[in-house]
């Protein structure tokens, strides 16, 4: 079975847009810098990479009969708001278990931006104290068994639909779609940098473009500061998704790339980089980025076309992921 054989609903616009960085590639000097937008990707809250992966997760869920999505996710998660959104256009119920991931200490953290979306959205929102940590959690197993206990049937999502059969077939399609529209603009992308959390977006990049023609690199810049468990996360999820899609061969060692010293000490938390990321892009090119996932991927595309990593004459395609709703919870780094 090729990824066309797997079913798609679909929840997003279409392709999502490519376009230059022109301001920001004459800032840097170096690479030709472009983004492709997932964070204006659909209609449904602001849409955002898990949009992505969740049009092959519907028809699985559909199928299986479920009226519940059970997902999880830290307070300012962008996935469980993509559920909600999801459920709500399913005319489905959605249970979310939010855990306390970031030791943030915004008065609001667990009540604007996502969190806040989500529940104008009707989903059954849990905070839980737990920490980080993108394994399965017992608060998750509970949130499964009170939905079976009081008569309905939940499908289960877990942490960034990564860690899921189907999780990396939307990025492998998203690979696809790159290469489509390459053609369109006669151009080609040498580089694509993307933020790596729970994997299955850099996992699916990685596993589609392995099959394409002409090599390029998928450079995954860690957001979660601890790099071993994410390059496993990608590894593992990248070769599943391979082997899913009948890519024909193994992933080589080197096609998985994963590198650190963005994210700082904890997952969740900005750091100067990413606060200095964020202000470039924004003053620059007037494009807004997240202080946990895309302001961290940015500072890394930032220091790499810098000190000449991504060499002088590279096209560089930005993964912009979403996540702009979690700027709520952060306001104090911006007054
Ligand atoms: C997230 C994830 P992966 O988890 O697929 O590696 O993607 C990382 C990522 N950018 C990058 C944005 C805006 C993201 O939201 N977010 C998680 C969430 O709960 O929102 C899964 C962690």
């Amino acid at each position: 079975m090729g990824l066309a054989d797997f079913p798609r609903y679909p929840l997003t616009f279409g392709p999502s847009p490519i376009h230059p960085l022109p301001r920001l590639s004459a800032h840097l000097g170096g690479a030709e810098i472009w983004a492709k937008r997932e964070d204006v990707n659909s209609g449904l809250a602001y849409g955002g990479n898990k949009t992505r992966k969740l049009e092959y997760l519907v028809p699985d869920a559909l199928a299986s009969g479920a009226d519940t999505l059970v997902s999880i996710g830290g307070y300012q998660s962008n996935h469980t708001r993509q559920v909600a959104a999801v459920a709500a256009h399913l005319g489905l119920k959605a249970v979310l278990v939010q855990e306390n991931w970031v030791d943030w200490p915004d008065a609001v953290n667990d009540r604007v931006g996502n969190i806040m979306l989500s529940r104008i959205m009707g989903a059954d929102v849990r905070l839980d104290p737990a920490g980080f940590g993108v394994g399965f959690k017992p608060s998750w197993e509970k949130a499964l068994q009170d939905v079976v206990a009081a008569g309905g049937t939940p499908y289960p999502i877990p942490a960034g639909a990564s860690d899921h059969r189907l999780g990396g077939l939307g990025f492998a399609n998203w690979a696809a779609e790159v290469a489509h529209q390459e053609r369109e603009l006669g151009i080609f992308f040498d580089v694509v940098v993307v933020c790596a959390v729970t994997g299955s977006t850099q996992a699916g990049m990685i596993a589609g473009f392995a099959g394409q023609e002409r090599p390029r690199r998928v450079v995954g810049i860690d957001g979660s500061a601890v790099l071993k468990e994410t390059r496993d996360q990608v590894e593992r999820i990248a070769r599943a998704t391979a082997q899913l899609i009948e890519l024909g061969r193994e992933l080589r060692d080197d096609e998985i790339e994963v590198l650190d010293g963005w994210a700082g000490d904890r997952y969740g938390i900005p750091v100067e980089s990413t606060l200095e990321a964020i202000r470039l892009v924004g003053r620059l090119e007037g494009v807004i980025l997240d202080p946990v996932y895309e302001g961290k991927s940015m500072a890394g595309l930032i220091d790499l076309v810098g000190d000449g990593t991504i060499p002088r004459g590279s096209r560089v395609l930005f993964a912009h992921l979403g996540g702009q709703p979690a700027l709520n919870a952060y306001s104090a780094l911006f007054r």
